[in-house]
C-alpha cells in the first residue's frame, strides 16, 4: 500500500494553520532554526526488517493482521513509514530472515521507496532447518572448530548479500555466553570469538564497517562473551580501523550510565552505532523514549557534543537504527512513535546552549549546568520537528494520518488477518 501525495498535502493543509501559530512562537526562542531544521531534514533512522511484524516473546506471539509476507512487503512497509515522516528512509536486514532472492530487484524496489540498506544483521543465535552445526553452546566462541568455522562462513555469506544491496556495514551480535559457573572458560571463548572476527573483519570490503555489539545478558545467564562495552571495545581495538562499537540501549544492566559509555567510546573514534528502544526492566524493546526519556535525551546531547568536538557527520559517521519489538501495539504505528521519539530528543539536544553548559562546567556551577540541558529537555519542540517534516514532503501529523487512511485495514485486506512476518 501507498499513500499518495496530494493525500499528505490535503491531510497538511487541513493542519497548516495550527502548526505555523505554534512554529513561529516555538522559532523565535530557536537559535539557528534554519540550520536546525536542516539537520532535522538530513536525519534518517534505519528501520530493522523484524520490526514490520508483531513482537513476540518466549511465552506467546499475538499477530495484529496484514504483516508482511516477503522481503517485498517489508519494504513497503517502511516506504511508508518514510512517505509519512521523511525520516525512515533506510532498511536494515536480517539474514536469513530476509535473504533477498533477486537483489537487484530488491535495491530497485528500495530505491524506488527512497531507501538505502543500512547494516546488515547476521544471526547464530538460532539453528536455521538444515543447518550442519548447532549454536546451542554458541557460535564464535565454540569448543570445536567446526562450529565456529560455519559461523564464520554465515557471516562472510551476510556481507556478500550486503555488496549486493549497497549497504556498507556488518552488525555482528552473539548469544554466546554461559548458562553456569564452570561451563565455559572465559579466555578460551574470548580466543575464539576474537579469531573469528578476526576472519570476518578480513573479508570486509575497504569501505565497509563492522560493528561489534555487546549486550549484558539473556539468552545466557550467568556469562555473555561480548557482554559490555569494554568487552566490546577489546575487541573493536585488535580488529582494527573499520570496527567499531555498537550501543544497543536495551543490552545495559540496570541504571547503566549509558551517556557517559556513549562520551567515551565518541572520544576513542570508536562508536558506530546506535540501536534505539526503550526499558524499564532489562531488554525489553519497547517503543523509543516511551519509559525514560529524559535518559534519551541526555545520551543525545553526549552524542551531539562528542559527534561535533571530533568533527562528525551526524547523518552519516554512526549508524542510527530502530531494535524494538513488542506483542501488543501496531508495529508500524510503533515505529511512527519511535521515530518521532528519536528526532523530538534530537532536536532537543540540538537546541542545547553549549556557551551556557561549558561555562557553568568551567566554574563548578551544578544548578547552571542542570538548567542549560533541562531548559532544552522542556521545551516542546514537537513544532519544529515537523516543520522539518513538512519541508521534507512528510506529513504534520504521520500517525493521524496513518489512522485516517486506515492502513491496517488496507493491509489486512490485501495480505490476510493470519499472515506472520519472519523474526523472532
Ligand atoms: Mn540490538
Amino acid at each position: 500500500m501507498q499513500i499518495e501525495k496530494y493525500k499528505i498535502d490535503t491531510h497538511n493543509q487541513s493542519l497548516i494553520k495550527e502548526h505555523q501559530r505554534k512554529y513561529e512562537f516555538l522559532s523565535a526562542g530557536v537559535k539557528d532554526s534554519e540550520k536546525i531544521l536542516q539537520k532535522l531534514i538530513d536525519f534518517q533512522v534505519a528501520i530493522p526488517s523484524w520490526a514490520l511484524g508483531t513482537g513476540g516473546t518466549r511465552f506467546g506471539r499475538f499477530s495484529g493482521g496484514g504483516e508482511p509476507r516477503s522481503l517485498e512487503e517489508k519494504i513497503e512497509d517502511i516506504g511508508l513509514l518514510h512517505a509519512l515522516n521523511r525520516s525512515s528512509g533506510a532498511v536494515s536486514l536480517h539474514i536469513p530472515w530476509d535473504r533477498p532472492k533477486d537483489a537487484a530487484a530488491i535495491r530497485t524496489l528500495a530505491a524506488q521507496h527512497g531507501l538505502r540498506f543500512d547494516a546488515m544483521n547476521s544471526n547464530t543465535f538460532q539453528d536455521q532447518p538444515g543447518q550442519k552445526h548447532s549454536y546451542k553452546f554458541g557460535s564464535l566462541q565454540h569448543v570445536r572448530k567446526e562450529v565456529r568455522q560455519q559461523a564464520i562462513e554465515h557471516n562472510i555469506e551476510v556481507i556478500r548479500h550486503g555488496i549486493e544491496l549497497g549497504s556498507n556495514a556488518l552488525t555482528v551480535w552473539l548469544s554466546d555466553g554461559s548458562c553456569f559457573p564452570g561451563q565455559l572458560n572465559f579466555r578460551k571463548a574470548f580466543q575464539n570469538t576474537l579469531d573469528g572476527l578476526q576472519q570476518i573483519y578480513a573479508a570486509l570490503p575497504s569501505d565497509w564497517k563492522i560493528f561489534v555489539e555487546y549486550k549484558a545478558f539473556e539468552p545466557n545467564f550467568y556469562s555473555t562473551t561480548v557482554g559490555d562495552w569494554g568487552q566490546s571495545l577489546l575487541y573493536v581495538s585488535k580488529l582494527g580501523p573499520k570496527a567499531y562499537t555498537l550501543v544497543d540501549l536495551g543490552h545495559h544492566l540496570p541504571n547503566a550510565n549509558i551517556e557517559q559509555i556513549v562520551a567515551l567510546l565518541l572520544m576513542e573514534g570508536k562508536l558506530g552505532g546506535f540501536h534505539f528502544n526503550d526499558s524499564k526492566y532489562g531488554d525489553d524493546d519497547l517503543t523509543v523514549g516511551s519509559i525514560k526519556p529524559y535518559q534519551l535525551f541526555l545520551i543525545f546531547n553526549e552524542l551531539v557534543e562528542g559527534m561535533d568536538a571530533r568533527g562528525m557527520d551526524h547523518t552519516k559517521d554512526l549508524g542510527w537504527m530502530i531494535d524494538a519489538s513488542h506483542n501488543v501495539k501496531d508495529p508500524l504505528e510503533d515505529l511512527l512513535q519511535s521515530v518521532e521519539a528519536i528526532m523530538l530528543t534530537y532536536a532537543q539536544a540540538l537546541i542545547v546552549d553549549r556557551k551556557k553548559l561549558t561555562e557553568a562546567q568551567q566554574s563548578n556551577d551544578t544548578v547552571a549546568a542542570q538548567e542549560a540541558l533541562q531548559d532544552s529537555f522542556r521545551t516542546d519542540v514537537r513544532s519544529l520537528v515537523a516543520e522539518a517534516r513538512l519541508r521534507a514532503g512528510g506529513a504534520l501529523d504521520p500517525l493521524a494520518l496513518y489512522r485516517s487512511e486506515k492502513v491496517r485495514e488496507h493491509l489486512i485486506k490485501e495480505r490476510g488477518a493470519k499472515t506472520v512476518a519472519t523474526g523472532l
